[in-house]
């Protein structure tokens, strides 16, 4: 199973540790194509990439072409994330959305608001409960890409 993780970039790195914790969750279930989203080498304000921000977008848009489910930490919000999620949902690939109520914040109604409970998954969690979250999720996943 391919899986593509999202977490925030310049979005603030400030949950990278939890991203690191979700990634080491999901190796255990396949291959995860965007594992350095939870490198902590990568800093919001880092030197880019070779061939730049379209490079960057081109692969991870092949990478998640590619990928059969979509694991998204929301809490950090993040523009990339929204759009990677966005573009999910036009692929049709199943996506679990994971957010910390604990952080304060109020996730945006339009990741909140599009949980239709089959497709696309929201879940609260504490962190402590992460890979008891992933384990019910993937236990679930019964048809990946969707006819
Ligand atoms: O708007 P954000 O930067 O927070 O968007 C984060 C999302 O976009 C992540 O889920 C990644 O899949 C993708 N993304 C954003 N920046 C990068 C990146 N940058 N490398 C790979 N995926 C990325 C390299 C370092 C950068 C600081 C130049």
């Amino acid at each position: 199973m391919k899986v593509y993780f999202c977490g925030s970039v310049r979005g603030g790195r400030e949950d990278v540790r939890v991203y690191r914790r979700i990634v080491e969750k999901l190796q255990s279930y396949g291959r995860v194509l965007s594992e350095h989203v939870s490198c902590s080498e990568i800093s919001e304000t880092g030197e880019d990439a070779a061939g730049g921000d379209r490079a960057i977008h081109d692969r991870d848009l092949d990478w998640l072409q590619e990928s059969d489910v979509v694991v998204a930490e929301v809490t950090q919000p993040s523009l990339g994330v929204g759009y990677e999620l966005g573009r999910a949902i036009a692929m049709e690939t199943r996506i679990l959305c994971l957010f910390r109520p604990a952080s304060g914040r109020n996730l945006s109604a339009m990741i909140r608001g599009a949980e239709d409970g089959d497709q696309f998954v929201v879940k609260n969690y504490k962190e402590d409960e992460v890979e008891n979250v992933l384990e019910e999720f993937f236990n679930g996943l019964k048809n990946l890409k969707r006819a």
